[in-house]
């Protein structure tokens, strides 16, 4: 990996880095040819889906009870683990949740509140690793929220991981089902005979799983789109190359289509990082899938002209996860506005927050954190609007009201207005 100057890149290779979920648009095509069928035959679908896709004959599409059982067979020191991860992310969602409110506005009553949704679908991926720390980021702010109905789909296996599914079930899943990829989205959001659909389908996943969150974007609600992890890492002469590099090569092992970028303004540093992060990756047994992403040209080691140079590269890529550091990383965090998660200082690795700080590792990639944060319990619930007016408050509004529904040619909606405020009405006086 050799260190490249951002004024040195062309306009491809610098547009490159900013289209990264190019992956995801590739399997859109894929999976409209699966949601269909999914919708149209059902279990018989999925069946033939896991068959093909995962070379399994799935025999019970419902798993709930294997789930239960399955914490039996986590050793002590895993479900510990899986408990005290569940606990922090429990705390840290706790802490998001809304309060209902009322206020007087000018003698007019306003108010908020706020309610879980019923049923909601979480995705958990499986794939070359299994992920029960993601079983915990979907749940667990579903459930602290409220939401009745947590249903979990995950790929099959011949044997399916007993850690992904105790993380499923100890995290307060209530359904949980074996299926995987694109055919799982559509089981949530259209439902079979065994899956029951759900209001709102979120989570992590490959290309194909994200192209179908997607494509059922509309007839189901989903949170964002969290395809392949990314992490860009700005850093200044004080960062420690070893530490940079290693938060690079960690997200790196996570799959193929992973993209990982370090922007420094210190080329002798950019060229420490370079050479850490090819000492590290030779290291790792998931050396393989490292080296894919980091010969792809949606990775790299940047060296920027100076630090704000750097913070305009980092805004434009709006990472799901952004790591700082550098001296004065609050300065740099200033300045940012588009990132999924911010790691702050040289021991604030992503691995801490992919597992166990509290925060939501569900996060938006390929730039969406422009305009979306991550998994929250915010998600999970809506809201209404609440008003009482008493005559009084009425009367007041009556000329905006009444003025502004003639405007539109909307008599009968002035008149609502009036006849309440008609004489020989007033024994109508509200509360
Ligand atoms: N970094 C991944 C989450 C994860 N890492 C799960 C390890 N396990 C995407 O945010
Ligand atoms: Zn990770």
């Amino acid at each position: 990996m050799q260190p490249r100057a951002i004024a040195d890149l062309s306009t491809a290779e610098r547009r490159a880095f900013f289209d990264r979920d190019a992956g995801v648009e590739r399997a859109r095509e894929d999976v409209r040819e699966i949601l269909p069928r999914v919708r149209d035959e059902g279990d018989v679908a999925l069946r033939e889906f896991s068959k093909e896709f995962d070379d399994v004959e799935v025999a019970n599409v419902d798993v709930t009870a294997e789930a239960e059982r399955a914490v039996e067979d986590v050793d002590d020191d895993t479900l510990a683990a899986i408990r005290d991860a569940i606990e922090n992310v429990r705390a840290f969602h706790e802490r998001q949740l809304p309060t209902d409110w009322r206020e007087a506005f000018e003698g007019r009553e306003l108010g908020r509140r706020f309610r879980p949704i019923e049923r909601a679908g979480v995705y958990v991926p499986g794939g070359t690793a299994a992920y029960p720390s993601s079983a915990i980021m979907g749940v667990v702010p579903a459930k602290v929220a409220g939401v009745e109905h947590v249903a979990v789909a995950t790929p099959p296996a011949e044997e399916m991981n007993p850690v992904t599914l105790a993380a499923i079930h100890e995290a307060g899943a209530d359904a949980v089902y074996s299926v995987g990829g694109a055919q799982a989205i559509g089981a949530l959001a259209y439902g079979t005979e065994t899956v029951d659909a759900v209001q709102k389908v979120v989570g992590p996943g490959n290309p194909w799983v994200t192209a179908a969150k997607a494509e059922v974007r509309g007839e189901v609600e989903i949170d964002f789109l969290a395809g392949p992890s990314e992490i860009l890492v700005l850093a200044d002469e004080t960062a420690n190359p070893e530490f940079v590099a290693s938060d690079l090569v960690a997200q790196a092992e996570h799959d193929p289509e992973a993209s990982v970028v370090a922007v420094t303004d210190d080329a002798a540093l950019a060229e420490k990082i370079a050479e850490e992060v090819d000492r590290q990756a030779s290291e790792r047994e998931r050396e393989e899938t490292i080296r894919e992403v980091l010969d792809a040209d949606v990775s790299g080691v940047l060296v920027a002209r100076s630090m704000p140079e750097a913070v305009l590269f980092a805004e434009e890529y709006a990472a799901e996860h952004l790591s700082i550091q550098a001296d004065d990383d609050e300065a740099l965090l200033d300045r940012i506005t588009n990132a999924g998660s911010v790691f702050l200082g040289p021991y604030a690795p992503v691995a801490a927050g992919d597992y166990g700080t509290g925060t939501n590792h569900v996060l938006p990639t390929g730039g969406g954190a422009k305009v979306h944060g991550g998994l929250s319990v915010d998600e999970f619930l809506r809201s209404s609007t609440v008003q009482r007016l008493d005559r009084d408050a009425l009367d007041s509004l009556s000329d905006t009201v009444t003025t502004l529904a003639e405007a539109e040619g909307l008599a009968a909606h002035a008149e609502s207005v009036r006849v309440r405020l008609r004489e020989g009405n007033e024994g109508e006086e509200s509360r």
